[in-house]
């Protein structure tokens, strides 16, 4: 699925008549406007590599944000600017979306619906204040299953200002790699997978890493942030060995209260949690998920040293962040249906297709990222409440992830729901789900399962603000 034909600006240009109109109306070019301009905070180079994800078997064609490992973990500050410069050194397009991030449209990184694709050896720089603090990450959104399956995914983190009393900070980032026994990469996905629940990886990583083990201060106060950023994979964490406390979801500070048996994460979620580490030196910490009803370590977290003496009772609480409170009164209730496609095949496209259309939302498929673009699935007015309600009618799940907004959980047929706030509903098998938020961000928006072979096989489209 990678496009090994070279192709220019020119020839993406080609495809649009030469002209600058697309769905999401203009955009500027994004490279040869860097001279003069500030260097840029971060910067993050799309590269093919090999790379040794397990001790002395080298993966060849991996892909990354840097050119010597995995993508490096970005820290940003909560209200100040951030410039990005994202230099394309894959020999296909490129994008980059910053997942969970209310930002300016036009730095979403959707290709033809909010900028170009950025074309083989081209730089663009990202720019955007984050108004959120927390755990986010990033990721392509042109050839997606090929560029996130061979490890373009990236943990983003939004600092506060305020320091809520933690020793450290590790994060895990969370996903499955698809190699045969040699360590090389097998085929990306099954169709019979695609028209299904997904297609699983071969091995399970964190950071990059088979079962990794972290030393640790004994005693300290741990910030775990989890990021789930497989294709496919639904987490189902417990921790084994500590008291540990859920303190933000997607992002967003949870209630005190709110203490799941185990936390689950479709692709694209994230879970912070405050852990106490063992106050025993060679203690250990397990992080499991659950497969096939069985635990299976991710990581572990093992005390070193003399017991620090850290409390939870000490941590001060997170900020919360500034997300209106959509008016449920006022809100307007706008139906999606999540259900199968026509079985099609998609356009071609510069960012890839599977060759499939097994999905739809409203029963339109997404046709692929084409500069023609079809309309919004649905407008909203600035500034307006509006209730989603959310109708899976397959049995199977899907992370439906929605760009530039937060919303508010409400409610289920299936299930008492917390009444959190976040960027991807994680819709369960025939469920229907109503969430809420206000419609404060103008742009076109993508909306779309966090499946990757769902998104690419037709589950996607966006809605308009404004
Ligand atoms: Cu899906």
């Amino acid at each position: 699925m990678i496009h090994k034909r070279s192709l220019t600006r020119r020839a993406a240009l080609g495809l649009l008549g030469g002209g600058a109109a697309t769905a999401g109306g203009t955009f500027a070019l994004g490279s040869g406007t860097l001279a003069g301009n500030p260097a840029a905070a971060h910067s993050l180079r799309a590269s093919v590599i090999d790379h040794a994800l397990r001790d002395g078997q080298t993966t060849a064609g991996m892909m990354s944000f840097a050119p010597d490992g995995p993508p490096p973990v970005l820290r940003l500050r909560r209200g100040e600017e951030s410039l990005i410069d994202v230099t394309n050194g894959l020999d296909e397009p490129t994008t980059v979306h910053w997942h969970g991030l209310r930002i300016a449209n036009s730095q979403d990184g959707v290709p033809y619906l909010t900028q170009w694709p950025i074309m083989q050896g081209e730089t663009l720089r990202y720019a955007f204040s984050p108004p959120d603090a927390g755990t986010f990450w990033y990721h392509p959104h042109c050839n997606t299953l090929e560029q996130m399956g061979r490890g373009m995914t990236g943990v983003l983190i939004v600092e506060d200002d305020e320091d809520a009393g933690f020793d450290q900070d590790l994060v895990l980032n969370l996903r499955d790699f698809r190699l045969g026994p040699d360590g090389q990469f097998i085929n990306m996905f099954r169709a019979r997978q695609a028209a299904r629940g997904g297609t699983q990886g071969t091995v399970m990583t964190a950071n990059w890493r088979e079962e990794p083990t972290y030393d640790l201060p004994a005693g300290s106060l741990l910030r775990l942030r989890l990021v789930v950023t497989d294709v496919t994979r639904v987490y189902r964490i417990s921790l084994t060995g500590t008291d540990a406390r859920l303190i933000a979801l997607d992002s967003h500070p949870t209630p005190a209260s709110y203490q799941p048996e185990e936390i689950v994460l479709g692709a694209g979620q994230r879970a912070d949690l405050a852990v106490r580490m063992p106050g025993t030196e060679g203690e250990t910490i397990v992080i499991n998920t659950l497969v096939a009803g069985r635990p299976v370590a991710l990581a572990r977290l093992r005390a070193t040293g003399q017991d620090a003496g850290r409390r939870l009772e000490e941590l001060r609480p997170l900020a919360s962040n500034p997300v209106a409170e959509p008016v449920l009164a006022d809100a307007e209730i706008i139906p999606f249906v999540f259900g199968w496609g026509p079985g099609d095949r998609p356009a071609s496209s510069i960012c890839g297709t599977l060759g499939y259309t097994f999905w739809s939302i409203n029963r339109t498929p997404w046709p692929g990222d084409l500069p023609d673009a079809p309309g919004a699935i649905a407008r909203l007015e600035m500034g307006r409440s509006y209730i989603f309600r959310l109708q899976n009618e397959t049995r199977y799940n899907h992370p439906i992830h929605l760009h530039g907004l937060t919303f508010r959980l409400l409610s289920s047929n299936k299930r008492k729901l917390p009444p959190l706030l976040t960027d991807t509903a994680m819709l369960q098998a025939n469920e229907t789900m109503d969430i809420a938020l206000v419609a404060d961000n103008p742009g076109d928006w993508a909306f779309h399962c966090h499946v990757i072979e769902h998104q690419k096989t037709g589950l996607a489209g966006y809605i308009r603000v404004g």
